[in-house]
């Protein structure tokens, strides 16, 4: 995959807001609570898409951490970190994500340091309205399926 499709991705998902709120779902895996995952529709040829949650709070007395992702969606899932580097917004791969404990991580787009998980060589689509399976793999909480739903921004929760 070429960087620049990553970084016009990267912009596209930075452009929308998230309405919160309405309708919201979460997973419980362990001590963590995963808030919400949901993914962006994709355009058709697009051969990436990322997923999102508004947070993953640990409310265990110890760290964990995020160490991978899959589904059959997609060929492989990568942890991003994103980050504005002299105003481009970038991301990269990385191992981990921490989870200290009594603390909650965003992950949410439009973020200028946030994390989502990168869906690489998706096999379909994206289409609003579709519900997939990730599997989340954690260090102590062990791996957990989140139901992730695809869905828009809506332009009225916009922030930049
Ligand atoms: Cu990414």
């Amino acid at each position: 995959m070429k960087v620049n499709q990553l970084s016009a991705l990267a912009l596209a998902v930075c452009l929308g807001g998230f309405a919160q709120g309405a309708m919201a779902h979460a997973l419980k895996c362990g001590d963590l609570n995963v808030a919400h995952p949901y993914a962006m529709p994709t355009l058709a040829g697009s051969k990436v898409g990322a997923a999102y949650f508004i947070a993953i709070k640990n409310n265990g007395k110890e760290a964990d951490q995020l160490v991978g992702a899959k589904s059959d969606v997609a060929s492989s899932v990568e942890i991003h970190e994103m980050s504005l580097d002299n105003n481009v917004m970038k991301m990269r791969a990385v191992p981990e994500v921490q989870l200290p404990a009594g603390y909650e991580v965003t992950f949410k787009h439009g973020q200028a340091n946030g994390y989502h998980l990168m869906l690489i060589d998706l096999k379909k689509p994206l289409k609003q309205g579709d519900k997939f399976p990730v599997t989340l793999k954690f260090n102590r909480a062990g791996e957990c399926q989140a139901d992730v739903w695809v869905e828009a921004p809506k332009p009225d929760a916009h922030k930049h």
